[in-house]
């Protein structure tokens, strides 16, 4: 399934969409796989089919070896850096752009590090677990975002006090950045539809914005290629790619867009 002639969008959708004053979106990696960036649980490709999370993407994985997990997460960022951002990420940041054109909400939450929504114009992205371009500093704090090539040493020393350094994302166990999760709270239970996008929805608390958006009265809407473990909760279930589907939606909800 991977053109428009096998999705159909049900009008009740793209009217809930165009009447709503507020919309919260959610994504997660499969918005970013068009791009040929691997999503994480995906059975062939993703991430963790090849690797242990609990080796390279906790605290105590880098404590144990920080090379080896530094080594992995630069060369993820300079994949993200070689990678463009997707028609779904261009055709999110034109609805954004059409919403607050007509005094409407439109807040675009993300558990991607990529920063492929901003790089396709999407603004004020809530990062929930961060982001892969920038590196600080595990004694001082020290931060700096990192565009160049492959860093010399692994881990990076801070330039400020010569400690390791690691990405800014948010490793299993570790807190989500308080300001970024409270947004993320507040948009899911004050819009009017609720948009989770590729994402399969099992990692929380960003998997609990669903119950913050239905508490509120929310409408709520998935877009996936398969159907996921909380498919049966949401109103409309679309299945489909991000990168079909959502400039699909666009043109629908009559939004300008050069997707
Ligand atoms: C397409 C597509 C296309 C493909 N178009 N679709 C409550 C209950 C149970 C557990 C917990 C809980 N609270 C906390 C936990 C523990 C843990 C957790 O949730 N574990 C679960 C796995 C059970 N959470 C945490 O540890 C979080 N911290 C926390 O809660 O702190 C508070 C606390 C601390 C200490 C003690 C107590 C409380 C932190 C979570 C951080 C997650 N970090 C990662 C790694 C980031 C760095 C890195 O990139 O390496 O974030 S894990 C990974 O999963 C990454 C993602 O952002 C995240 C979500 O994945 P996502 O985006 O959904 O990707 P996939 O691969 O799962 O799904 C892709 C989907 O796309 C699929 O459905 C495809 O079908 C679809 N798709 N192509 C549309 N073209
Ligand atoms: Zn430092």
């Amino acid at each position: 399934m991977s053109n428009e002639s096998h999705i159909s969008l049900p009008t009740e959708l793209v009217a809930l969409l165009r009447d709503a004053r507020r919309i919260a979106v959610l994504t997660g990696a499969g918005v970013s796989a068009e791009s040929g960036i691997p999503t994480f649980r995906d059975a062939l490709t993703g991430y963790w089919s090849k690797f242990r999370p609990e080796e390279l993407a906790t605290p105590e994985a880098f404590a144990a070896d920080p090379a080896k997990v530094a080594r992995w997460y630069d060369e993820r960022r300079r994949l993200c850096l070689a990678c463009e951002p997707n028609a779904g990420h261009r055709a999110l940041a034109a609805m954004q752009r059409h919403a607050r054109a007509g005094g409407r909400r439109f807040e675009l939450i993300t558990q991607n590090i990529d920063r492929l929504h901003q790089a396709a114009g999407g603004d004020d992205v809530i990062e929930l677990h961060g982001t892969l371009l920038a590196w600080r500093c595990t004694a001082c704090g020290e931060s700096c975002e990192e565009r160049g090539p492959a860093f010399e040493t692994y881990p990076p020393a801070c330039v400020a006090c010569g400690q390791a350094r690691r990405p800014s994302v948010v490793w299993f166990g570790e807190v989500l950045p308080a300001e970024a999760l409270q947004r993320a709270a507040e948009a899911a239970m004050a819009c009017d539809v609720f948009l989770s996008i590729g994402t399969s929805g099992v990692v929380y608390p960003a998997a609990g914005l669903i119950d913050a958006a239905l508490a509120g009265g929310a409408r709520v809407v998935e877009i996936n290629v398969e159907p996921t473990a909380n498919s049966a909760r949401y109103d409309f279930s679309i299945q489909g790619p991000a990168g079909v589907v959502l400039p699909m939606l666009a043109r629908e909800m009559g939004v300008e867009s050069e997707v």
